[in-house]
């Protein structure tokens, strides 16, 4: 394992729509390709306007895409293992509006069970164009774990569901051995939120590519940058962590 200096990067978050500017220092030290893996959240058609999907988060144009392509070669070059997450509902799922009557999306129900759900359009069916992961990004991943596929259970956390259900993402990361990851994706304030405090929780150092993100909505997305940053997982952007390894 090589060892690297550890290098102070003073960062300057600044994205379209929801990521505001901000000011934040992180030092990153020892991030071996080995033990480094990329998880892309949910980057999806239903989640890109310009595949106009049915759940298009806004700042997703074709210029969003290929900037996340570029990160993902680099990384790739860089040797990291690039883990795709995908939304992958079956039809009729307890998130979609359409499955509870006259409920519009974007509303908050309480289930029977007395858990919250948030309701969205219909997304991300197994099978469906809209669940496929954009192009050309699909061809630039290791693998991919799906989730959300229980009929009565979301799935934000690419590691687990709500009723507590484990994907495969977990032991895929213990089995190879990755101490890090660089987490970005769609959408910042929902699946990328809940896949890297899980990640945290579980015990991985966590990157998070605030520039690679887009969030649904403006002051969720800025809470959710709040609470990640209380739980210590590193926001930084993506020049910031190339620099770093340029440095390796
Ligand atoms: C997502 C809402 C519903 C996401 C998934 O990927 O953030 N959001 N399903
Ligand atoms: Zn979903």
């Amino acid at each position: 394992m090589k060892t690297i200096q550890s290098v102070a990067f003073a960062i300057a978050l600044c994205c379209t729509t929801s990521l505001k500017a901000q000011e934040n220092t992180v030092t990153i030290s020892q991030l071996s390709p080995k033990e480094t893996a990329v998880i892309l959240v949910d980057l999806q058609n239903d989640f890109t306007e310009c595949n106009k999907g049915s759940l298009a988060v806004s700042g997703t144009q074709a210029d969003y895409i290929k900037s996340v392509a570029e990160a993902v070669r680099f990384f790739r070059a860089k040797g990291f293992f690039v883990i795709a997450t995908q939304d992958w509902h079956p039809k009729g799922h307890i998130s979609f509006a359409q499955s509870h009557g006259k409920e519009k999306p974007f509303t908050c129900i309480t289930l029977a069970d007395k858990r919250e759900q948030m309701l969205w359009p219909v997304h991300c069916v197994q099978g469906s164009k809209g669940a496929e992961i954009v192009s050309p990004l699909s061809k630039l991943i290791d693998c991919t774990v799906r989730k959300g596929t229980n009929l009565q259970y979301d799935s934000y956390s690419g590691f687990k569901d709500d009723g507590g259900e484990y994907t495969a993402l977990q032991k895929l990361l213990v089995d190879k051995k990755i101490n890090h990851l660089i987490v970005f994706g769609l959408a910042a304030d929902y699946c990328v939120k809940e896949t890297a405090i899980d990640g945290k929780t579980l015990g991985w150092n966590i990157f998070l590519v605030a520039d690679l993100c887009r969030g649904v909505n403006e002051k969720t997305t800025e809470d959710a940058l709040q609470e990640m940053r209380e739980k210590e997982i590193h926001i930084l952007d993506f020049s910031a962590l190339k620099m770093h390894a340029v440095k390796e």
